[in-house]
């Protein structure tokens, strides 16, 4: 028997079998989503079909909802449906109502009122009352607004649940529910089992986290259908369907069956696919977590919003989807210090970023000097790519330090499940794992550090080394771009603390943490995409610009680890030495502004500008302006197209993790025509990309001379170095970097 024949008699075996229970949640579920509450009611056909089911003999049905009972009952006002109303706290059996015992939902009064003064200052959002919960609707406000709302009513009713333990937060579709911890859904399938006979099958169809609680009851020849919206979102649930209408289809398929005329089916349920995690609460089973979240780039579209395709959420994206995760990070915004801090806010908009479900948390005013400007910025990233006499340490920095990792942690504890993997990125978040071990969190936690990790002498001057270090081990998976970056780690772990180093795994405190070289790729295709029109536009008219001057392209972030200002010189140098190249090469250098409130960094843009203007004018004339400095971001298709025509990548860095510039670089070059990439030797990407022309960007002598051969390079050299560039850019990508780390996490348990 094929799959589809296997599934359909288990659905007739199903559908058939005396007594049969069947429990159908209502909105979402019976009833598609409407604009209002009030506008989603059950259609008389879907009214009709649901009392023709519940009056077959051997079969009792009970429609159960979050929604009040007056609600329920105008729509199925004879007693053959049983009704569930307010996830259980009211039940109507044989006729008469009973409410669940034990119930004080009197407390709810006053939360009420709170709800109705955010309410009142959000248009859209709305408050519901019913007799055991009041909820929060948030369907109605613009997008871009609910990030805002949802800050507020977290803060809001963490703080009632905090004083009143025996209520709940819920989270339903665009909504946001408080009620008595006791009652839930799950209480309906015991309760419909008792009227249906002990013997009874129940199929249980429900499409949100409210839900769950009844799939989780389920016994083991019971069947749980999640009704979907495109989401893959986790769940208990072994079937799955897509929208209301294949409910009503699979439900009238039922009513032929037990009818005794079987019709073809329509549609049936399908399995779930068998990869999805099963979780049988509202919490995540992946969450991502970083300082930033991505990027949401402003334009001038409709709703002035766009999602960024680029960067790490490509690479996370498909692992975040297939696994119903999430991504924690902070809002960008900042909040005075005096104001209570508003941790693990759910921004459910998926379509922007892309598709990519977001939780935010603001940093408090001090948090964003002294974590993010001082120990990330000013003593991490230095400190990290080798720069010892830029780093500053203070004991101010490393307590914030300290305190937003706890705030981190806070935030994770209320979206992922108690065995979620949970993934953190980078410097910014090295003590990650010791706070969610602390709060008892058992699942896998990963890291993935995107900077260098410097050597023992370097990180030696940090006087928490050991302690960072000794943090660090909490997690499972420590992920680095290079062999180099986990050699010196393991050096520090085991000159640092009493710890086992063998082979890539550290032991200690009677833990194991696995330490890996995991080069980070990127998506090459979308560098080879067909531009635009209006894409090449712009790149065209620089091209103009340059006349016959061959192209040496500069593009990073605007960053003192970029090696910039060595770079604009050794070109000057080589305009010197060579002065055959005057007129017959230009450099195009493209920074994108970076973290322009540091100190640091705006000195460094003032040296480059001042760079930029003395080499111009000593050897600039009217016809040619040998460096075009552009201080600006570039899509990432203008950009393809300037990688495309430039004769020379001139990827310089002095230190860098990795860089995906140079990666970026070879993927876009015509393979009948490439260019040459000239990469630092001290960027991680030098590890795997030995075609390169490899330089020292400390060296403007020697770095002049390899920009001078690279210029020369004949074209089947310049072609052989390419096919085997892009075969390593090929080999592993952004999305298959994402999925092995996730695999390896997984096999760390
Ligand atoms: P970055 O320091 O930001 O990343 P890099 O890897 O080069 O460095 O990535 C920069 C990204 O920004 C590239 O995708 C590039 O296309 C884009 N970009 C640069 N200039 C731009 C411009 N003017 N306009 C538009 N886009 C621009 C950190 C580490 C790196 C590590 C990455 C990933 O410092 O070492 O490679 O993370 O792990």
């Amino acid at each position: 028997m094929n799959d589809h024949a296997a599934t359909t008699q288990h659905w007739i075996n199903v559908a058939r079998h005396t007594p049969l229970g069947l429990l159908c949640d209502l909105d979402g579920t019976l009833v598609p989503f409407a604009s209002s509450p009030e506008e989603a009611r059950p259609a008389a056909e879907v009214i009709a079909l649901i009392e023709e089911l519940a009056s077959l003999p051997g079969v009792t049905l009970a429609v159960v909802s979050g929604r009040p009972k007056d609600w329920l009952e105008q729509f199925f006002p004879t007693s053959n449906v049983l009704l569930v109303a307010e996830h259980g706290a009211q039940r109507r059996g044989a006729g008469a109502w009973e409410q669940m015992s034990g119930l004080d939902a009197e407390p709810l009064e006053a939360l009420g009122l709170e709800l109705d003064r955010l309410a009142a200052a959000h248009a859209g959002a709305l408050v519901e009352r019913k007799a055991t919960t009041v909820a929060i609707h948030y369907r109605n406000v613009p997008r871009g607004h609910r990030g805002a709302l949802l800050v507020e009513i977290y803060g809001t009713v963490d703080r009632f649940c905090e004083t009143h333990p025996s209520f709940e937060r819920l989270e339903g579709r665009l909504v946001v529910e408080v009620r008595p911890s006791i009652v839930n859904k799950g209480s309906a399938v015991s309760w419909v089992r008792a009227r249906a006979g002990a013997d009874a099958r129940i199929v249980a169809f429900g499409d949100d986290l409210t839900d769950e609680h009844m799939f989780v009851a389920l016994g083991g020849t019971d069947e749980a259908v999640v009704v979907r919206y495109g989401d893959a979102r986790p769940t208990a649930a072994r079937w799955e369907l897509e929208g209301s209408d294949e409910v009503h289809a699979v439900l009238h398929w039922l009513l032929g069956v037990r009818q005794e005329h079987t019709p073809p089916p329509a549609v049936l349920p399908r399995e779930v696919h068998p990869q999805a995690p099963s979780s049988g609460d509202a919490a995540h089973d992946l969450v991502v977590i970083s300082n930033r979240l991505p990027e949401l780039r402003h334009v001038d579209g409709e709703d002035g919003r766009k999602k960024n395709v680029g960067g790490l959420v490509s690479a996370l994206e498909p692992a975040l989807r297939s696994r119903g995760g999430m991504w924690l990070g902070w809002s960008g915004r900042t909040v005075p210090d005096a104001q209570p801090r508003s941790a693990g806010t759910i921004e459910e908009d998926p379509a922007e970023a892309g598709g990519v479900q977001l939780a935010s948390f603001d940093y408090k005013e001090s948090w964003y000097r002294s974590y993010y400007g001082g120990f990330c910025n000013s003593t991490l990233w230095p400190l990290f790519h080798s720069f010892p006499s830029r780093v500053q340490i203070k004991d101010a920095d490393w307590q914030a330090y300290v305190d937003v990792h706890e705030a981190f942690a806070d935030a994770t504890t209320k979206l992922a499940g108690p065995r979620a993997m949970l993934w953190a990125h980078d410097y910014h978040l090295l003590l990650f794992a010791r706070a969610m071990r602390r709060r008892g969190h058992a699942g896998p936690i990963g890291h993935f550090l995107h900077i260098p990790f410097p050597s023992l002498d370097i990180f030696s001057m940090l006087p928490w080394a050991a302690d960072m270090i000794d943090a660090m081990l909490d997690y499972d998976l420590l992920g680095f771009h290079t062999p180099g970056h986990v050699a010196n780690f393991l050096a520090c772990a085991s000159a640092l603390l009493p710890a086992k180093v063998a082979d890539e795994v550290v032991q200690h405190r009677g833990r194991s943490c696995h330490v890996s070289a995991m080069p980070i790729g990127i998506l090459p295709d979308t560098f080879q995409e067909p531009p635009e029109a209006s894409a090449i536009e712009e790149v065209l008219g620089l091209m103009r610009s340059l006349g016959d001057a061959a192209l040496v392209l500069g593009v990073d972030r605007l960053d003192y680890t970029k090696g910039i200002p060595e770079r604009l010189n050794a070109f000057g140098r080589l305009l010197e030495r060579k002065p055959e190249w005057r007129r017959r090469v230009s450099l195009v250098q493209v920074s994108v502004p970076s973290r322009a409130d540091v100190p640091l960094y705006a000195e460094q843009r003032a040296m480059i500008e001042s760079i930029v203007g003395r080499i111009n004018g000593e050897f600039g004339e009217a016809s040619w302006v040998p460096i075009r400095y552009l201080y600006r971001s570039y899509p990432q298709a203008q950009l393809a197209q300037l990688y495309r025509a430039a004769r020379v990548g001139y990827v310089t860095p002095l230190r860098d993790g990795m860089n995906l510039v140079a990666k970026e670089y070879v993927a876009a070059q015509d393979p009948e025509n490439p260019g040459v990439l000239l990469l630092s030797q001290f960027a991680g990407a030098a590890v795997e990309m030995r075609d390169a022309v490899l330089t020292n960007p400390y060296h403007a002598d020697g770095m002049a001379r390899d920009l001078d051969r690279a210029l020369r390079m004949p074209y089947e050299e310049r072609k052989a170095r390419h096919v085997r560039l892009l075969a390593t850019v090929q080999r592993s990508n952004a999305v298959t970097w994402a999925e092995g780390f996730l695999d390896a996490l997984a096999a760390c348990r």
